[in-house]
């Protein structure tokens, strides 16, 4: 049994392994997948979390469901990062979805998720799935006004995703959408980035015309969770403009209109953090 650790910042969370099936160093990041003792299978990027299979659902569904049900009609959506396959696993489940694109820049993080983690990775047997290896910022700059729905499920920034965390990828993200397009970002921690979520929220709400900032628990992520930025220039993104069939609803274990109104109402400290944001 060895214990594995994400660490930074003076703080860390551990996890205690059973075996160790993948480690590479692509060209990228180094790829670890790891069986664990209490948390199912483990997926770290340069040593940082990005998913267990004890608490996945939440943030796939959530990033997955939020921004389409904040659109009336989604029809066209795009992926960035999200290597793992568990975002567009949850968007398969949509079938008034019409074509799932992924841009991913690692196609070692795919080929080890196939391999390693086929019950998150089965997200790319869905026939409507095109797959883009490449860098996101440069894919979304190079396809305008092509999508309804945008989702940034990106690494931390500082990795090969430092690129979508700035203002010009936001810029190049609204480009990219049809009219009536919404994007949702990985946007971290409060407790643990308050300067990255107040960044980002700054970015969102310059740059559109509605924006606002959801947080989702996942217990394996340090703190126990992280948030996503929400924006359009159609609409307010806190209601949902459109409902999932009851069938696919009743599949899910997170996302609900409870949830993802509870997920926009914070704490005192983020409050203060948003509108900060929003004073720019
Ligand atoms: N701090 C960890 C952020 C990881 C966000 N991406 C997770 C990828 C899961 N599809």
């Amino acid at each position: 049994m060895a214990w594995v650790s994400e660490v930074g910042g003076g703080y860390g969370t551990t996890i205690e392994t059973t075996a160790h099936l993948f480690s590479r160093k692509s060209r990228y990041q180094q790829i670890d997948i790891y069986e664990t003792v209490k948390l199912g299978k483990l997926l770290m990027l340069d040593g940082i979390i990005q998913l267990t299979g004890f608490d996945e659902f939440a943030y796939h569904e959530m990033m997955a469901h939020l921004p389409c049900c904040t659109h009336p009609a989604p029809e066209k959506v795009l992926v960035i990062g999200g290597g793992d396959g568990g975002v567009l696993r949850e968007l398969g489940k949509n079938k008034s979805l019409q074509e799932l694109h992924i841009c991913e820049i690692d196609e070692e993080v795919i080929g080890a998720c196939r391999k390693f983690l086929p019950e998150t990775a089965c997200g790319y047997d869905d026939p409507r799935v095109r797959v883009h290896i490449g860098d996101g910022s440069l894919f979304v700059r190079e396809n305008p006004a092509s999508f309804d729905v945008i989702i940034v499920d990106s690494t931390d920034p500082g990795g090969p995703g430092e690129p979508l965390f700035g203002e010009a990828f936001y810029r190049d993200l609204k480009g990219a959408l049809r009219p009536g397009g919404v994007i949702a970002s990985q946007s971290e921690s409060p407790f643990l980035l308050p300067d990255i979520v107040l960044r980002l929220n700054a970015i969102t709400n310059k740059i559109f015309k509605y924006a606002d900032y959801a947080v989702i628990q996942v217990p394996t992520y340090p703190t126990g969770q992280i948030g996503m930025c929400v924006a359009s220039d159609a609409r307010d993104v806190r209601p949902q403009a459109s409902e999932l069939p009851p069938e696919l609803q009743a599949t899910l274990r997170y996302y609900s209109p409870s949830a993802r109104e509870g997920a926009f109402h914070h704490p005192l400290f983020v409050d203060r953090l948003l509108q900060k944001a929003r004073r720019g």
